[in-house]
């Protein structure tokens, strides 16, 4: 059975947008998967201080993967597109994150699904708010019009 997954990209390094674009290439070439929706991107800076601006956008994918088979794809897909992992947080070329996978909640110390951050992230919130029904819940029951709320669509640009 196929699973609607959310999945979160982010680069700040060599040129960004054209990283996001491939991502969603590998995305819709990966196995058991396709790619149904892409939100626009959008650019932030980044909540580190002294790091490149970050571009973002957020992907919905069917997929009959399991969860942490998919975790493994997407990370196989940093690694091709150049992702070297010296610092946690650091700049990277891109960031794939499993922000909702269909209505489970998943905790296990590979995968915490939802994605820890998200709910106070607008470059997440916001592209992710066009690609779902205007009345969509986390998996965890969260509303994300009442988190749009209480993350107000500041310093973040659509391209
Ligand atoms: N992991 C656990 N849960 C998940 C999940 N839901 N999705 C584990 C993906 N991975 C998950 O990730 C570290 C480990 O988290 C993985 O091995 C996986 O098993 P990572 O991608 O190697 O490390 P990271 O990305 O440096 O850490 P993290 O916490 O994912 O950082 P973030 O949250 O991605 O923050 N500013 C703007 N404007 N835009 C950004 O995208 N991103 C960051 C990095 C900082 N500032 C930013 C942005
Ligand atoms: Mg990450």
């Amino acid at each position: 059975m196929s699973t609607r997954a959310f999945i979160g990209l982010g680069s700040n390094l060599d040129q960004p947008a054209e990283q996001l674009q491939s991502a969603l290439q590998a995305l819709d070439l990966m196995a058991d998967t396709r790619l149904a929706a892409a939100s626009a991107f959008y650019t932030s800076d980044s909540l580190l201080p002294g790091q490149p601006r970050y571009t973002n956008a957020v992907a919905a994918i069917d997929t009959t993967l399991a969860p942490l088979d998919l975790l493994d794809a997407l990370q196989a897909i940093e690694n091709d597109q150049g992702r070297v992992r010296k610092e946690r947080w650091g700049p990277r070329t891109l960031d794939l994150d499993v922000l909702l996978f269909g209505d489970q909640v998943i905790d296990v110390p590979r995968l915490k699904v939802p994605h820890y951050h998200m709910h106070a992230r607008p470059f997440v919130l916001y592209p992710l708010a066009e690609l779902v029904p205007a009345d969509f819940r986390l998996a965890d029951g969260r509303v994300l019009q009442q988190l749009l709320q209480a993350c107000p669509f500041v310093g973040l640009e659509r391209l």
